[in-house]
Order: structure tokens, then C-alpha cells, then sequence
């Protein structure tokens, strides 16, 4: 049948926000199907397993169609009219706020939401709630690569080129990073590397999908990953390949790293990491005589106590070797969520306002406060980081309601049992999702929202470029969009404009309130990202005709610091903040699968999906199964000092005899990981912990 509509859009899930067509027949919904959009540059028509079947979402049978209320008789959630649900939770705020002052309530925000919406959360909660109780789950994801770009380059741009431009660097290392299945479209530019006679090197415990295709795979211990850049690094100085000509010229701080790594000798390196001397020094001689060398870390080598220290390890061994600010070069994070880059420069973050904005900057606040018609001592100030935030849920110090938009903290927190008590201890939990999540479900209102489909906004991907998503379809009848929730709750509670439900008037306010600041988006609108397909921040409006063309490349004159230099860090290894004992003598890591996504609230309903990964494993070495005497699919309890799981063996000579890994996409993974937070980032430790296991048997 001929198609009758096609929207060109992107997909609702990672980063990368694939181009696709939407494309609709006259039969109506039902007959909605994805077709390539080739044009489109990141993913030049190339899409996953997920991206394909993403429609299968939109009128899903478990889709939420009507709000929700917990009735207070019989515990049960029961379907109430719009009005009486947003009365409710009005309502529940006001009196919350009267008794516990306003920090009592609290906003969790996602990356996954659209520049529109992460700004109207960010400024609903400091003009109509007036709490500094907001953050999101971004936390979680790059935060520890943020907070080292910001110290390192003095701006945070996940990807500071476009991705396509690792195709043509003489050496690209993936740190922790499984980008194979994590942003599969992605991998055929690590092919175009190669073919153009450039090397991949992959840094993992794991021979990952992406580790296999790599030139050089090295396989260290979780969590020590500085010490490897350490170690790198004490090898390039030891043979006087630093490129001293571009440290003196553009960089700071040189001296102190020298000093520190020369501690970091090959042999003390493999005791730490695991990773032969000889593989150190091979490594440091590929870096070292490339021309150009692109270092690239994900939520491995970021998901630590340690994660900012790492990154900034990693920094240090690129700026050493004369990289960042060069064409085809430099280091760069491959950020996770589909907004992951934009949901962390508009204000749902604690310590944040819109533009990259710090709230404690009196000159932001200023900015801001106008913007919003507000005075700057009405802002709130920082408040707490998701975890900490989550860990204080109905104590003294605490928030005693929550709204959430776009996270399911019961299965994506980190010791998750913990959290699932402190989410008890509160008087109001409030969740606004398209589906019954895990979290959702033990809400006292749940709000359903419109989908990606449904709506229009814009998002910004790993490489910075902002693009816009189509509505294609008319949402079922029931449900309201996040931005006519926000708007309606604050009209209840009192603040009757500025909270507009129309994306594009959204971001003409986010547009100036960003004028200026260090993500600066008042160049760019919907009409230049169509035409243009898509639009580099910064880009400031010029006020004439000749408009800024956007930034798809930073740091190419100079350095977003002060004095234009990026700075060295001298960082010590500590490791991960809990070893292996006798008790517990193994590591256990946890990450993905290609075809299930994050806490898997989406991706575990789509029947293709679910078929593709239908539940949790435990991946583990052979050795280690026959200690057990585990046979592969057999059951195993992997248990910490927090949790325990039952998960089938997944037996592989792919990963080290010391580590197991676990998916987290399934209620289990993070009843195990461990809350240890990263000093600087807030980073939980979500990738290493000390583990037990043990055979249960029984077939899968
Ligand atoms: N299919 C799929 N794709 C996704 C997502 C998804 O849920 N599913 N989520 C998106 C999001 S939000 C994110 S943040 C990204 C994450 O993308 P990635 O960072 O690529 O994904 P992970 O699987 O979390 O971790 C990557 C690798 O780190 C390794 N690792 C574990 N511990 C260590 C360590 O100590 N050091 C090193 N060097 N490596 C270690 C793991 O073995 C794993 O292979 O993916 C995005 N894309
Ligand atoms: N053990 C372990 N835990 C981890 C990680 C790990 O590697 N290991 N990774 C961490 C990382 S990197 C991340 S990013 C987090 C992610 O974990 P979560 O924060 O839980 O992210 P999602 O599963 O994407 O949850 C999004 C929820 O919001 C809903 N939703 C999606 N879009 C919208 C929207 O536009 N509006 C509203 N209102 N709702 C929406 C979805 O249906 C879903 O229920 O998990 C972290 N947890
Ligand atoms: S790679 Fe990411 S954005 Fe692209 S189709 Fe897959 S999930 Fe969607
Ligand atoms: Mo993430």
C-alpha cells in the first residue's frame, strides 16, 4: 500500500538518535513502520534491532491511558479523571511543603527527555515549587566524564567533533565502551577506520562485540583503569614522546603529572590492572607513533568511585601525546541517552541552570531570573545529587514527595533495595510514564504521557548536534504530554503562566534563556535543524543575517577555560571501592545487551525484543564454572553484601577468571551493585563490586 504520511524523525531510545522515517498508511496507526532516512548524517540510514521496532511501543496494550491514584481503602491503583489526579498531587505538594518547608519535595528528572521538557522541569521546580530538590538520572550515566571535560577543557561536549570523524584518526581507543551493541549504526565507522589502515584499540574485561573486532584488545581488572593510563602515560614520557612543542603551547599543569606518573612503572601497572607489561608499552608505542590518536571513554572506565579521576587519567595520556583541539583527534564521551548530551545543559541537574549555567554564579542567576521574571534571590540553590537525594527520601534531611519524569529508579539505582525502602518512606510518590514501570507501579499517582511519536521536541545527541523530533501520529485519547503536565501542576499550584505547552514556544524561551551561557542555543531553531539537519552547539544568535553555523568542532584555536589552556590533572589510582575478599572473591561488572534498553521498562514489552534477550545471565569464565560445577544455563546465585540474584550461566572464555558480569535491565542486577559515589561526580559504582557465587542447579 502506498504510504500516505512520512515523518522524518528519530528514534526514541540511545544516544545516537538514529534518523528514521515514520511512515503511516491509510489504514491509521496500526500500519506504522519505520523506513530509513539516508540522508540524515549520524546514522546515514543505519539503525538496530530496537530503532526497528520501536513503534511496537505506541499502541501497545500495556500502554497507561488514564491517571492513576492509589485509593486509600484498598491500596489499589484506580483510574481517576486528569483534573482530580493533577488536584491530587497539588494538593499533596502544598501541604508537604507547608509542614516540611520546600526542599521537602523533590524532582527527578532523564536524559531521555527532550531539551523542551528537561527546561520546563528545571524551572518548574525552582519557580513553581521553589526546591532545590532536583537532579535526574544523567548522574548515573556521564556525569564523571562531564565533571572531568569541565576541569580538563573548561566545557563539557561529549563528543567535541562529529562521530564520523574517528574514521579518519591513525588510532582510536574505546575505554570501557561496547559501542558494538550500545550504538550498533555506529560501528561502521570503527570498520572505516580500519579500512582506511587505522587501528582500534578496545579497553575491556570483557571481549565484548567491539572488542573483537579490535586490533588490540586489552583486558584489565574492573576499576583500574587509571592506573593503565597511568601507566601509558609513564611510558610515553620514559621514551621522550611527549609532544612538548603543544604542552608548552597549550596546556597547564605538565609537571605535576610527569612527576606523578613516574611512579607508574610497567611492572607495578600489570600488578594493578592485569595487563602484561609488555601490552602497556605496546600500547603507549602505537599511541605514541600515530599521527593522530582519538581516545574515547563510556560508562566502563566513568561508572567508578574513582570515574572522574579516570577520565581525566585518559586526558591527560591525549593531551600529552598533542591531540585535543586537532582535527580527527582528541578525547571524547560517547554519551548514553537519546538526550543525554542536551538533558545535562538545561537545568534538571542540582547544580545547574539553562545554557550549562552553574546555579551558585550570581551572574547566571541574574540571567536566568530574568529570563524567567523572577528575582535572583527567589532561585533555590544547588541542592542534592540523584543518589544522595534518593538515599535521603523521607528522613529529617530529605524530600518527602517525589515526581519523577522519565526514570525507573526501582530497577536503575544502585543498591536497589535500599532505595526500594527509602521510595516506601516517603508521603507522595508521584511518576509520569507511558507504561506501568516498576517504579511507576508503586507510585501513589501515576500519570500517563505522550510518546516520542506523539510529540514534538528537540534533542541533542553524542556529538552535540541538536535534532528535532516530528510528532507523526495524534496520541490515544488520555494521555497528556510531560509539558502540559508541568504546566498543569503549576497552574495548581499557583503559578498560572510561563510554563507553556507548545514545544517550540518552550525552546524560544530555553533559546534565550542559554543566550550567552556555555551551551549556547539561541542561534538555532526548528526551521535551521530541519533544513540543516541538525545544528552544533554553541550557537549563539548573531542578531544579523549572517548567521553562526554552528560548532561541530570545539577547541580547535583555543580552550573553553580561562586562560585558554587545558589543564593536566595529576590523579592517583585507588580502585574500586570494594575489593575481593574470601567472602566475596570475585568482581561482578554489570552493563548491557543490544537488545534490551536500560531498565528495560520499554524494550522488555516489545515481543521481538523480549525474544532477542528474554532475561538476566550471568556471564563467567569456564574455570570458574568448573570450580562451581556450573554447567552453561544452568542457575547460579551471584550474591554481595547487599543482594542477592538467581540468574542462569553464561559460560565464555570472553571474560576475565576474576570478573562476572551481569545485565542490568532486569529487576536483580542492582540489588548487588554497590552506592559508592564518585567524590566530584556523584557517580555510583555501578561497574565494580566484590561478588560471591554459587551453584543452586536446575535447568533454565
Ligand atoms: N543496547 C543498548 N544500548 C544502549 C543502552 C542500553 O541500555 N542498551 N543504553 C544507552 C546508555 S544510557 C548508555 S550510558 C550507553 C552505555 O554504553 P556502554 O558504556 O558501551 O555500555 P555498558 O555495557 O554499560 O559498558 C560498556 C563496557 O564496559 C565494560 N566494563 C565493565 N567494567 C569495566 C571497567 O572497569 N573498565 C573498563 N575499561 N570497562 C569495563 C563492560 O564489560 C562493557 O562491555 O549505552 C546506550 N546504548
Ligand atoms: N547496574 C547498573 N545500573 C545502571 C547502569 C549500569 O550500567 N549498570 N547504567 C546507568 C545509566 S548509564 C543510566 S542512563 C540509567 C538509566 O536507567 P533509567 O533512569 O531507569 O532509564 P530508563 O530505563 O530509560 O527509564 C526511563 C523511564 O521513563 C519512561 N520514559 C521514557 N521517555 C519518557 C518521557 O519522555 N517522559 C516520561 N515521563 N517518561 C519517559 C520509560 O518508559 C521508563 O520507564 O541506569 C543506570 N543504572
Ligand atoms: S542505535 Fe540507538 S538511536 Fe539508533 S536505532 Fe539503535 S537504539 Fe535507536
Ligand atoms: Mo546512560
Amino acid at each position: 500500500m502506498t504510504p500516505t504520511k512520512s515523518t522524518e524523525t528519530h528514534c526514541p531510545y540511545c544516544s545516537l538518535q538514529c534518523g528514521m522515517r515514520l511512515e503511516s498508511t491509510r489504514k491509521g496507526v496500526r500500519e506504522l513502520s519505520v523506513a530509513v532516512w539516508p540522508e540524515f548524517p549520524t546514522n546515514a540510514g543505519g539503525l538496530c534491532r530496537k530503532g526497528w521496532t520501536a513503534p511496537a511501543l505506541l499502541r501497545h496494550r500495556e500502554r497507561l491511558t488514564s491517571p492513576l491514584v492509589r485509593d486509600r481503602a484498598t491500596g489499589e491503583l484506580t483510574a481517576v479523571s486528569w483534573d482530580e489526579a493533577l488536584e491530587r498531587v497539588a494538593a499533596g505538594l502544598v501541604k508537604i511543603q507547608q509542614r516540611h518547608g520546600r526542599d521537602s519535595v523533590g524532582v527527578f528528572g532523564g536524559g531521555g527527555l527532550t531539551n523542551e521538557k528537561a527546561y520546563a522541569l528545571g524551572k518548574f521546580a525552582r519557580v513553581a515549587l521553589r526546591t532545590s530538590a532536583i537532579d535526574y538520572n544523567g548522574r548515573w550515566c556521564m556525569s564523571s566524564a562531564a565533571t572531568a571535560g569541565q576541569r580538563a577543557f573548561g566545557l563539557d561536549r561529549g563528543l567535541p567533533f562529529p562521530l564520523a570523524d574517528i574514521e579518519d584518526a591513525s588510532v582510536v581507543v574505546l575505554v570501557g565502551s561496547n559501542l558494538a551493541e550500545t550504538a550498533p549504526p555506529a560501528a561502521r565507522h570503527l570498520e572505516a577506520l580500519r579500512a582506511n589502515g587505522g587501528r582500534l584499540v578496545v579497553i575491556d574485561p570483557r571481549a565484548t562485540a567491539t572488542a573483537v573486532r579490535a586490533d588490540m584488545h586489552i583486558q584489565p581488572v574492573p576499576g583500574t583503569d587509571l592506573a593503565l593510563a597511568n601507566g601509558v602515560l609513564h611510558a610515553i614520557v620514559s621514551a621522550g614522546q611527549v609532544d612538548q612543542d603543544y604542552v608548552d603551547a597549550r596546556t597547564s599543569g605538565f609537571d605535576q603529572v610527569a612527576a606523578l606518573v613516574a611512579g607508574y612503572w610497567p611492572e607495578r601497572v600489570e600488578r594493578i590492572t592485569g595487563v602484561s607489561a609488555r601490552e602497556i608499552v605496546g600500547l603507549a608505542q602505537l599511541l605514541a607513533q600515530a599521527d593522530s590518536v582519538i581516545i574515547l571513554t563510556a560508562r566502563g572506565a566513568e561508572q567508578h568511585a574513582s570515574g572522574t579521576d579516570t577520565v581525566l587519567a585518559w586526558i591527560n595520556v591525549a593531551l600529552a601525546l598533542g591531540q585535543p583541539g586537532r582535527p580527527h583527534a582528541g578525547y571524547g564521551c560517547i554519551t548514553g541517552q537519546g538526550n543525554g548530551q542536551g538533558g545535562r545543559e538545561h537545568g534538571q541537574k542540582a547544580d545547574q541552570l539553562p545554557g550549562y549555567r552553574k546555579i551558585d554564579d550570581p551572574a547566571a542567576r541574574a540571567h536566568v531570573a530574568q529570563v524567567w521574571g523572577i528575582e535572583p534571590d527567589d532561585l533555590p540553590g544547588p541542592g542534592k545529587s540523584a543518589y544522595e537525594m534518593l538515599d535521603a527520601m523521607g528522613t529529617d534531611d530529605g524530600v518527602r514527595a517525589l515526581l519523577v519524569f522519565g526514570s525507573n529508579i526501582v530497577v536503575s539505582a544502585p543498591n536497589a533495595s535500599h532505595i526500594g525502602e527509602r521510595l516506601d518512606a516517603l508521603d507522595l510518590l508521584v511518576v509520569a510514564d507511558f507504561v506501568m514501570s516498576e517504579t511507576a507501579a508503586r507510585a501513589d499517582v501515576v500519570l500517563p504521557v505522550t510518546q516520542w511519536a506523539e510529540e514534538t521536541g528537540t534533542m541533542t545527541n553524542l556529538e552535540g548536534r541538536v535534532i528535532l523530533r516530528r510528532q507523526a501520529l495524534t496520541p490515544p485519547d488520555g494521555v497528556r504530554s510531560d509539558l502540559e503536565v508541568i504546566s498543569g501542576l503549576a497552574q495548581r499550584l499557583g503559578v498560572p503562566t510561563g510554563f507553556d505547552t507548545e514545544p517550540e514556544v518552550v525552546f524560544d524561551e530555553l533559546r534565550r534563556a542559554s543566550a550567552g551561557g556555555p551551551a549556547d542555543y539561541s542561534g538555532i531553531d526548528y526551521g535551521r535543524i530541519t533544513r540543516e539537519l541538525g545544528v552544533f552547539w554553541p550557537c549563539p544568535d548573531t542578531g544579523n543575517e549572517a548567521a553562526h553555523p554552528g560548532t561541530p568542532r570545539l577547541f580547535l584555536d583555543r580552550f573553553a577555560t580561562p586562560d585558554g589552556r587545558a589543564r593536566f590533572h595529576p590523579v592517583d589510582h585507588v580502585g574500586a571501592a570494594e575489593q575481593p575478599s574470601p567472602d566475596y572473591p570475585f568482581y561482578l561488572t554489570t552493563g548491557r545487551v543490544l537488545a534490551q534498553y536500560q531498565s528495560g521498562a520499554q524494550t522488555r514489552r516489545v515481543r521481538e525484543l523480549d525474544a532477542a534477550a528474554p532475561g538476566p545471565f550471568v556471564e563467567l569464565h569456564p574455570m570458574v564454572a568448573d570450580l562451581l560445577g556450573v554447567v552453561d544455563g544452568e542457575q547460579v546465585r551471584v550474591a554481595t553484601r547487599r543482594g542477592q540474584m538467581v540468574a542462569p550461566a553464561k559460560i565464555s572464555t570472553r571474560i576475565r577468571r576474576d570478573t562476572v558480569f551481569l545485565p542490568f535491565h532486569w529487576v536483580g542486577a542492582n540489588l548487588l551493585t554497590n552506592d559508592a559515589l564518585d567524590p566530584s561526580s556523584r557517580m555510583p559504582e555501578f561497574k565494580a563490586c566484590a561478588a560471591s557465587l554459587e551453584r543452586v542447579g536446575g535447568a533454565v
